[in-house]
């Protein structure tokens, strides 16, 4: 029987994966982690600082923990404000994994990497898999970093790390954490509230996104995906879909006609430009039958659905 230790469980991530976990393993055979207590989680949950090695190796001991999904980290946005403060989270949290999963025999690492790995200098549309990767951020430079500390531990050690580089991560149960694409989120709660939207990007700003439903999907699939089959050490590019804010309010302007957006970008701009506007992920789909189900159109039905909003026309 597995037993999943979750980091970073109250993200915006870690909460609806947690869940889905909860429902596939069993709520005793999920342990949530994350800084701070989370009151209103439902199953074992333990305040855990990944930075701790001592903390966490306990937990992984005491616990009898066969896998570790790895979600803490600073995002990209965030991790601007403070970039060395932001490089020490990420690296230390992720060798603290490591190196406990090597040294208790962790039978399956999972880590998020993101489309923030990719700079300017790659081809923006359609990003292949093997680009060269010379981010801008310094959670861009983390996650590159990352992905090859996984595939040296996955040659030297044989630990089994499996990694996905998510696009913005779409979904009605929970608020984003500080990333660029934290618009596409919050512009879903200005409009059911009626509020006009400021938005940080510019009107014609593509990037690549996904429904939290596919992109849970994608990590469990992964996670459950025959060893052999995955070529890919360092980690998956993979597709959801693509848009502009522009795109986006239009649509949202279908189902609410009165929403308003003006834009004012900022310093996340820069950041969204040096991003691929969309991902070739070929090699997902072939190695682990990779197939998102939403596109934009039903994101978006399925967003005010489940915010609760009265819809005008018949999905
Ligand atoms: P989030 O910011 O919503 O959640 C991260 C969680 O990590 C927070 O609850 C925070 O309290 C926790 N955390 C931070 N430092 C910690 C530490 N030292 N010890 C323990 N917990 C700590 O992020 P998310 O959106 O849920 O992202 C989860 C992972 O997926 C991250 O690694 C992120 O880089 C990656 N990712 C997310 C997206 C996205 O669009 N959400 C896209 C690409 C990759
Ligand atoms: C961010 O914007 O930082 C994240 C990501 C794409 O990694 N959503």
């Amino acid at each position: 029987m597995s037993k999943i230790l979750i980091t970073g469980a109250s993200g915006q991530i870690g909460s609806v994966l947690s869940e889905k976990l909860k429902e596939k393993y069993g709520t005793e055979n999920i342990l949530a982690t994350d800084l701070h207590h989370n009151p209103d989680y439902i199953g074992p949950f333990e305040v855990l600082d990944v930075t701790d090695f001592e903390a966490l190796q306990t937990l992984v001991v005491n616990k009898g923990i066969t896998q570790i999904y790895h979600l803490a980290a600073i995002l990209s946005a965030n991790g601007e404000k403070f970039p060395l403060n932001t490089w020490d989270i990420n690296m230390k949290t992720f060798f603290n994994v490591l190196e406990v999963s090597r040294l208790h025999n962790i039978e399956k690492v999972f880590y998020p990497s993101s489309i923030a790995v990719f700079g300017n200098n790659v081809e923006r549309v359609d990003t292949p898999q093997s680009s060269n990767l010379t981010p801008s951020t310094v959670y861009g430079m983390s996650k590159v970093a990352g992905e090859n500390w996984a595939k040296y531990y996955t040659e030297k050690y044989g630990l089994d790390i499996r990694s996905i580089r998510y696009p913005g991560i779409i979904g009605y149960q929970s608020l984003p954490g500080g990333g660029t694409t934290d618009y596409a989120v919050d512009i879903f709660h200005k409009a059911i509230n009626q509020e006009e939207f400021e938005c940080f990007l510019g009107p014609d700003t593509m990037l690549p996104m996904i429904y939290m439903d596919d992109a849970i999907r994608a990590t469990i699939e992964l996670m459950e995906a025959p060893k052999e089959k995955l070529r890919i050490k360092t980690s998956y590019n993979l597709v959801g879909m693509s848009f502009t804010p522009e795109t986006l309010a239009s649509e949202i302007q279908q189902i609410h006609p009165n929403f308003k957006i003006r834009y004012q970008p900022d310093y996340r701009q820069q950041i969204a430009d040096s991003w691929p506007m969309s991902i070739d992920d070929t090699d997902a789909r072939k190695d682990w039958d990779w197939q998102p189900k939403y596109g934009l159109k039903r994101m978006i039905q399925d967003m005010f659905v489940n915010l609760n909003t009265p819809m005008p026309f018949t999905p």
